[in-house]
């Protein structure tokens, strides 16, 4: 009863007012799944492609073709399959689009199809997602800690400041409620600071303030002030996570802050960020260096990882091979997995699982355009990775996925949030 009987796409529209696909998948039990794919705005050159139309309308961000491709072909091949078969539907997909970044079908058509056929064979088995994803892939199933973006910057934000994310993570607390509030009294302690001093520009993407800083480390010092503000003491309960985003003002070893109007070698970046190491509780980055500075990323991997954790997102583009290859390299010590990066269901969970061989943290991820799409809760919890990033503490879209991992948390009981224990290996670790 598990066989796929329709695949219908549908317009939607993300939280950028841009359009994107939904895709509903009804079984012939007559049960139905239903997933919307998300958009990346700062997006690594080897991850899957949106298709998008490119013509007058809608600034060439319309999603026709993406949705004829769902309707008449991807209906076609996955009607009659069985959708507990994730694996065979995905491959159905791969078949029908073997160019490598998905740029036939469009990797808003393949992700939104393939997440629906996933809810859909949950949805038939009567379980949640992640129990069903837990169940079906057999990981322990956990509720994952957050990091939350305070401030905006890089492609959500004007490139006001060239630094992308500027997060915080509650490592010291004992439940995803004690996060949710923590964050909730640090990020208003930094839009109050903002405001007073005159650098508050509005709300960026993901729900973060857009900042006015006259310096990236300007934001630093602010994230902290902010954390004091709130009654902490920064490095204890709470810490500082960061997601450089360097491929986007960085290429062939040459890094450019155009806000400091500075421009450095790959040497020079690492030494940077070394010294806000040094100088601020940093517990996690992201993307430190380009996604085509893989001896970069070697190099700073060497200094610091056994000090923070270092995630590939544009560089490793959640790709198994990639992931291996990096390992093998010794460039980075945890993947960032976004669902549409790769395309399919399975190929991610094979890039999760890649980093969790390898003894690498597995940090799942939205994307900076958004929908009420909540899958990403379930996976996060499904795959017991024990990390979960999704923008801000503002903005539906965001607030869906953290209201989401509470209700998780009252299913699977108190104890299932992992708190620091991600972060066991970093300086949060040592410190706590
Ligand atoms: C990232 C994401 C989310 P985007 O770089 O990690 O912050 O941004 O979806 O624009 O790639
Ligand atoms: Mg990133």
């Amino acid at each position: 009863m598990t066989d796929i009987s329709s695949v219908f796409g549908r317009r939607v529209w993300d939280s950028r007012g841009n359009p994107t696909v939904e895709v509903t998948v009804t079984l012939s039990s007559g049960v139905v799944g239903r997933a919307i794919a998300p958009a990346g705005a700062s997006r690594g050159t080897r991850e899957a492609i949106d298709l998008r139309d490119g013509d007058r309308a809608l600034r060439g961000m319309n999603v026709t073709k993406a949705l004829a491709n769902v309707n008449a072909p991807v209906a076609q091949a996955l009607v009659g399959l069985d959708a507990g078969q994730q694996a065979a539907v995905d491959q159905a997909l791969l078949a029908l689009d073997p160019s490598p970044l998905k740029a036939t079908l469009g990797g808003n058509a393949t992700v939104a199809t393939s997440l629906a056929v996933l809810h859909a064979a949950a949805a038939d088995a009567a379980k949640p997602l992640w129990r069903y994803v837990s169940d079906r892939y057999g990981f322990s199933p956990s509720v994952p800690l957050p990091e939350i973006q305070i401030f905006g910057g890089g492609a959500h934000a004007g490139r006001r400041v060239d630094i992308q994310d500027f997060m915080i993570m509650v490592p010291g607390a004992a439940s995803f409620d004690e996060v949710m509030e923590v964050t909730n009294e640090v990020y208003f302690a930094a839009g109050d600071i903002m405001a007073a001093k005159g650098k508050l520009a509005g709300v960026a993407d993901e729900g973060g303030w857009w900042p006015a800083f006259s310096s990236n480390e300007e934001a630093l010092e602010t994230l902290v002030m902010a954390i004091e503000k709130a009654g902490e003491k920064p490095g204890d309960r709470v810490v500082i996570s960061l997601d450089i985003a360097a491929s986007e003002f960085g290429s062939a070893g040459r890094y450019r802050l155009s806000l400091e109007d500075r421009e450095m070698d790959s040497g020079e970046m690492i030494d940077t960020l070394g010294q806000w190491l040094d100088a601020y509780p940093i517990v996690s980055i992201e993307d430190p260096l380009g996604e085509d500075d893989s001896d970069g990323m070697v190099e700073f991997t060497r200094r610091f990882g056994d000090r923070i954790q270092i995630i590939g997102d544009d560089f490793l583009v959640t790709n198994a091979a990639l992931v291996d290859d990096a390992a093998a390299k010794g460039a980075c010590n945890a993947v960032l997995m976004k669902v549409n990066q790769a395309g399919t269901v399975t190929e991610a969970i094979d890039a999760a699982r890649a980093a969790m061989d390898v003894g690498w943290g597995v940090i799942v991820s939205a994307r900076s355009g958004e929908t009420e799409d909540v899958s990403i809760s379930h996976l996060a919890t499904g795959i017991g990775c024990g990390q979960l990033k999704v923008g801000s503490f503002q903005r539906s879209e965001r607030m869906a996925k953290w209201n989401e991992c509470l209700r998780i948390q009252d299913e699977l009981g108190a104890g299932a949030f992992v708190g620091g224990a991600p972060l066991a290996k970093t300086w949060w670790g040592r410190q706590a």
